[in-house]
């Protein structure tokens, strides 16, 4: 434990951060708890807050603090986390599920709480246990503080946009038999916007099944477009109309404009769009960009539709639909991804660190686990053996009995252990289809390991897509630190000819990269934030099968780059 005399300097420090600045505190009560929906000719019964699906939208302003007390009436073990929120020493109120806490059991409860400094724009939270997610989860949204302004005009209204996914099942379940087997999960059934599949689906021509917003002829909105669907991709597109976008995962970007916006799982998406067009019906639909080749998906479209206030009866009943990308449009999906800048000197635009302390090559890709004895190949996975992922060989495997940040923290051995290595241990071809069932490279053992970093180390990732079982776009996910992306590409990352590429001076900031399918992105970010912050593809097929890391950074010379003690009401390991 820290010496009380350290525990006053951190009040101190507290008191005067809080001071500064002339912030309100936004406080929440979050019943987590059955809630009974109907959705496509069947009832169900769903994890949901407050008793709503979506959950509830969260609304402050940058600089304020926000206060979730969050009661556990489901019978699921749970925690929230909330995405893209820095949590600069408030690492404590992360959420996900044994990096930074232990989970609130049936019947607990939590408050987390935090300030958000630093970031403006669209976010959300969503749980971060097990597959509760599907339905646990709402927009998050940081508007400029008082007296800030956006970097565009501002938009008449604002309206979120999530993207969801849908079972006629217990998802819990779903992911329960797969991990038994050793199979691929179930796909899901449907997409949803804000909640409602459209009326693409069998059972869901009751127009209270179609998401419908109401728009008025020459005003500009703006759709914050949230993924918080869990194991797809998707392209967004809007009938007649193109889109601008303005900001990713809360990070303002140079104006692009697109007639398709391409969503990964966990990324966020900011575009204006100006209703200029005829009035009448405009279906908005989302699509997966499905990057795997041969693997199964969901390949149904949601939809949703802008209607004009002042459109005909005939053009209401016959909205226009927009033509999606192929489900493998890959050269699309690059199109978008790697046309996306960052807005120098935007509000909280961060420059390019130069200096970079740990350079990391790391591979993401799947794999395969044994299915339990030498010789046992009955199980539902490639080769009779079980699915697997890794991030560097490490296939990631969570703690059970404490967190990550309490094992930091309170100096408990046994929990992790700090051997994740800044290269693979073997080098192959990486990204070479020949390699894809190489059995000397297909099991990478379980393990927890994570890399530990010095404060404000900068930190330089290049992730490598692999081959192994089949290339994939993994949208990779890190906690704690929003990151610049200085390049993408396909094959193997050459650091002579790609380093070339690297954009240093007005790359995009995101917390959420796609890295491109059978290829790499280099990443940088600086670990300004001590605590312990899990890095992890945001799919939820491939999350428990160990596609992830975390990075324990440790605290810095002073009071205020110091992790504090954990709040008293974290749960109980
Ligand atoms: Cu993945």
């Amino acid at each position: 434990m820290a010496h009380p005399e350290f525990l006053i300097l951190w009040a101190l420090a507290l008191v005067a951060l809080s001071s500064m600045a002339s912030a309100a505190i936004v406080e929440h009560t979050f019943h987590v708890q059955n809630l009974t929906v109907n959705r496509l000719c069947q009832r169900r019964v769903i994890t949901a807050v407050n008793g709503i699906l979506p959950g509830p939208a969260i609304h402050v302003q940058e600089g304020d603090t926000l206060v979730v007390h969050v009661f556990n009436k489901s019978p699921y073990n749970l925690t929230i986390h909330w995405h893209g929120v820095f949590q600069l020493l408030s690492g404590w109120a992360d959420g996900p599920e044994y990096i930074t806490q232990c989970p609130i059991r049936p019947g607990g409860s939590y408050t987390y709480k935090f300030t958000i400094t630093g970031q403006e724009g669209t976010l959300w939270w969503h749980a971060h246990v097990q597959w509760l997610r599907a339905t646990v989860h709402g927009a998050l949204i940081i508007r400029p503080r008082a007296g800030h302004k956006y970097p565009f005009p501002k938009p008449h209204r604002e309206i979120p946009i999530v993207l969801g996914e849908w079972w006629n099942a217990n998802v819990i379940d779903v992911e329960n038999q797969a991990m038994a087997t050793g199979a691929a999960p179930n796909n899901s059934d449907a997409y949803t916007i804000n909640g409602r599949p459209g009326n693409l689906y069998n059972c869901s021509q009751n127009p209270k099944f179609t998401y419908t917003y109401k728009v008025e002829q020459g005003k500009t909105y703006m759709l914050r477009i949230i993924n918080a669907a869990l194991n797809n991709q998707l392209f967004f597109k809007v009938a007649g109309h193109k889109m601008t976008v303005v900001a990713v995962d809360a990070s303002y970007t140079n104006p692009y404009v697109t007639d398709v916006v391409l969503v990964a799982p966990g990324q966020t998406t900011d575009v204006l769009l100006t209703t200029d067009q005829a009035p009448g019906a405009y279906y908005m639909a989302a699509s997966p960009y499905a990057s795997a080749p041969n693997v199964s998906f969901d390949n149904t479209t949601t939809r949703g539709i802008f209607i004009y206030e002042n459109a005909p009866p005939a053009a209401v009943s016959a909205p226009r639909m927009p033509v999606l990308p192929a489900f493998n449009d890959t050269p699309t999906a690059h199109k978008f991804n790697s046309n996306l800048t960052g807005l120098v000197g935007s509000p909280h635009w961060v420059p390019v660190p130069r200096h970079v302390d740990e350079h990391m090559y790391v591979t993401v890709g799947l794999g395969l686990a044994p299915c339990g004895a030498p010789g046992n190949n009955s199980c539902g996975g490639p080769n009779g053996q079980r699915l697997s992922a890794s991030m560097n060989n490490a296939s990631f495997q969570f703690p059970t009995t404490l967190s990550i940040l309490q094992a930091f923290f309170f100096n408990v051995r046994g929990i992790y252990t700090a051997d994740f290595p800044n290269k693979p241990p073997v080098a192959f071809d990486y990204t070479n289809p020949n390699n894809s069932m190489n059995q000397a490279l297909l099991f990478a053992p379980k393990k927890t390991s994570i890399k530990k970093v010095k404060y404000n180390a900068t930190v330089e990732m290049i992730l490598q897509d692999t081959s192994l079982i089949a290339v994939e776009n993994h949208p990779m996910h890190l906690h704690g630190y929003n990151f610049h992306v200085l390049a993408q590409g396909f094959g193997n990352f050459n650091p002579k000819t790609d380093r070339k590429k690297f954009n240093l001076v007005n790359p995009q900031i995101r917390n959420t990269i796609g890295v491109p399918v059978g290829g790499w992105a280099a990443i940088r970010f600086q670990a300004n934030n001590p605590g312990a912050w899990i890095m992890h593809c945001h799919l939820d097929v491939h999350l428990p099968l160990g596609l992830a890391t975390a990075f324990v950074v440790e605290n810095g010379p002073t009071p205020s780059s110091t992790l504090p003690p954990p709040p008293i009401d974290l749960p109980k390991c």
